[in-house]
């Protein structure tokens, strides 16, 4: 059984910039939904179950056909959302640095450039979707997905995540999901992002 992971941090720690209903709305609901779906889809097949949700995505040949796109779909959401939760925190946490920093500069120019262009990728996907940074073995790219689908089915290594569906921001933001973007900035965690970059996507 996929289980919903409890947030690490309060639901009004991301105040002002996300509110605590979002928040609520967002893990209580949207989350714990795709969970259910998941396990409901997968009922009965144990081996299946019990698998890690990033090695269930990145090997969904092994789900029968008939349940399949339900497994991508909500076991996109479980593993997108998951991640979104951990790297998001209080706002206040540090700027990248060290070979974090360095990486983005080398991938990217300067660190302003790239959240430029992380912004613009979330504000130009069409619809329901997620922006993503990849380091797999070093080699840094943005990438957008459109509804749960997740860079992990392709093999990717995600690191920071941007759930741009409007469910993440309607209720304070309405429709200007670039003051959402702006704001959310704000509360990333760069101490989880280093985190990632350190355990999977730093170049060896
Ligand atoms: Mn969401």
């Amino acid at each position: 059984m996929f289980t919903l992971p409890d947030l690490s941090y309060d639901y009004a720690s991301l105040e002002p910039f996300i509110d605590a209903e979002t928040m609520h709305i967002h893990h209580d609901k949207h989350h714990a939904a795709y969970v259910k779906n998941l396990n409901d889809a997968l009922a009965g097949q144990e081996d299946l179950l019990s698998m890690d949700i990033n090695d269930l995505l990145g090997n969904l040949d092994k789900v029968p056909e008939e349940v399949r796109t339900k497994v991508k779909n909500n076991g996109g959401g479980h593993a997108n959302h998951s991640l979104f939760w951990e790297i998001m925190a209080k706002p206040g946490v540090p700027a990248p640095e060290g070979k974090l920093l360095t990486e983005i500069k080398n991938s990217f120019g300067d660190f302003p450039t790239f959240k430029e262009k992380f912004s613009g990728a979330g504000l130009s996907r069409f619809g329901s979707g997620w922006v993503w940074l990849i380091s797999s073995g070093g080699v840094m790219e943005i990438m957008d997905t459109a509804n749960q689908d997740t860079p992990v089915s392709e093999g990717k290594v995600p690191i920071l995540a941007l759930d741009v569906w409007e469910h993440a921001y309607y209720l304070k933001y309405k429709n200007m999901r670039a003051d959402y973007i702006t704001a959310w900035w704000n509360v990333v965690n760069w101490k989880k992002v280093e985190e990632l970059f350190t355990k999977g996507g730093e170049k060896k």
